[in-house]
């Protein structure tokens, strides 16, 4: 669908103005930061999620988009699409039953032939599938009887074993376990059976992989959650082992928490494993990232900047990039280029931050001069400088437009048909 012909043509006229922003991005902040900041961009991946690449819908409907991946290969070939384009998802996150690497090997290949390599590996215990013994509709790892208990944890090792033939290098552990009333459950019985569960994961994870303990504070349960909170994810990692961290899904929280102070903890305590990127209004809406709270987003990467400059770490090292949304609305697809342009931007405001200066403010309580400088950053036109690091690694200028106007979806239709379905969210 991407040749690199029409991208040249796609790039060519837009090379000149884009080399006058970039002028006049390097008057404000200097030639030497801005190389510094492309560098880093270059360098910058983030994994798609398998489960994302159709219509998800909610429970009131589902509208399907038409050329939608309905095997493996397909989704490949679409995040290998989203990768030609943007150069910055060179990952994919797979979601197991949803999708099964029947040949790992061949799929291993295939990914590769894109440039692709895969994240984290996410189980499912929080849907029964047919034949299975066991039902999931008390929960999973929590639950009261031990047949469940086993049968949650015996999936969780197929997914290793699938994630290791692919070579992935860690395990996303989400839990729909909870309660929807008051009394249902012991919360202390319900906690010790997870953590016992987990134990026995843990057990099974390869030594170079991380077991990511992903919380939420609601839904599908709605009076309490067995992990709801980062607080409960970190008390489960913590007593798993060092290899056991916590995953933040930006979309998880209470309204208005903090996400930014838990990232920075989490950091600190060499306890944060990775994120799940997307944006939300009210609940797990899994909007387009940085659709409704771009500030906030900036605030994440700031505090990860910072924290990861003062353990000396890059971007690169041992976390976890994702996107986890859905697409009700929008063609997934141009949705994702979105998202991860929305993620280099932050990553990219963030790297501006003058530090120095910060740490000096605060050092002096000048709240004011603190505000100013972080907000200097944020209003900054980065779009240049993402856009740059894009066409040096031989992507597209403008990745949506370039989509649009070579008509891709029409072609995924025409090739895949207009009911293809997606399995996933
Ligand atoms: C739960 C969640 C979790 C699941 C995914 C499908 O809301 O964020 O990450 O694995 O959605
Ligand atoms: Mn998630
Ligand atoms: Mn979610």
């Amino acid at each position: 669908y991407v040749n690199a012909i029409e991208l040249e043509e796609h790039n060519e006229p837009r090379r000149k103005r884009l080399a006058m922003e970039l002028e006049h991005i390097s008057e404000q902040v200097g030639a030497d930061k801005c190389r510094q900041v492309i560098d880093l961009l270059r360098k910058f991946e983030i994994a798609i999620p398998s489960w994302a690449l159709g219509a998800g819908g909610t429970r009131f409907g589902r509208f399907g988009f038409g050329g939608e991946p309905s095997t493996l290969a397909e989704k490949i070939e679409d995040v290998g699409l989203l990768q030609q384009l943007n150069r910055a998802s060179g990952a994919i996150s797979l979601h197991i039953p949803w999708d099964i690497p029947e040949d790992p090997e061949s799929i291993r290949r295939l990914a590769a032939s894109y440039g692709l390599r895969f994240d984290a590996v996410n189980s499912n215990t929080f849907q029964d599938q047919p034949g299975q013994p066991y039902s999931y509709k008390y929960g999973s790892l929590h639950h009261v009887d031990v047949r469940v208990r086993k049968q949650a944890i015996a999936h969780n090792v197929e997914v290793i074993r699938y994630g290791v033939a692919l070579g992935s290098q860690s395990l996303a552990l989400w839990l729909a376990d909870g309660s929807s009333y008051p009394g249902q459950l012991n919360f202390r019985r319900a906690f010790a059976n997870t953590l016992e569960s987990m134990e026995a994961i843990y057990a099974e994870l390869p030594s170079d992989w991380n077991l990511l303990v992903e919380y939420k504070a609601f839904e599908p349960n709605f009076y309490s959650m067995t992990i709801g909170d980062w607080g409960q994810a970190y008390l489960l990692a913590s007593k798993l082992g060092p290899r056991a961290k916590t995953l933040v899904d930006l979309g998880h929280h209470l309204p208005n928490a903090n996400i930014e102070q838990i990232v920075s903890l989490l950091l600190m305590e060499e306890k944060l494993g990775g994120f799940h990127f997307n944006d939300s209004k009210y609940g797990d809406d899994d909007l387009t990232v940085g659709c409704i709270n771009p500030y906030q987003l900036y605030l994440v990467f700031s505090q990860l900047i910072e924290g990861m400059d003062a353990r000396g770490l890059t971007h690169a090292t041992g976390l976890a990039w994702m996107i986890d949304a859905s697409h009700n609305l929008k063609d997934p697809l141009e949705d994702l280029l979105q998202s991860v342009e929305a993620i280099l931007q932050s990553y990219a405001q963030a790297l501006l931050v003058d530090q120095d200066a910060l740490r000096e403010a605060q050092e002096a309580s000048d709240v004011v001069r603190c505000q100013e400088l972080l907000q200097d950053a944020y209003r900054t036109d980065v779009r240049p400088l993402v856009a740059q690091a894009r066409i040096e690694q031989g992507g597209a200028c403008a990745p949506v437009e370039f989509y649009r106007q070579h008509g891709i979806r029409k072609q995924l239709m025409q090739r895949r048909g207009v009911h293809a379905k997606a399995t996933g969210l």
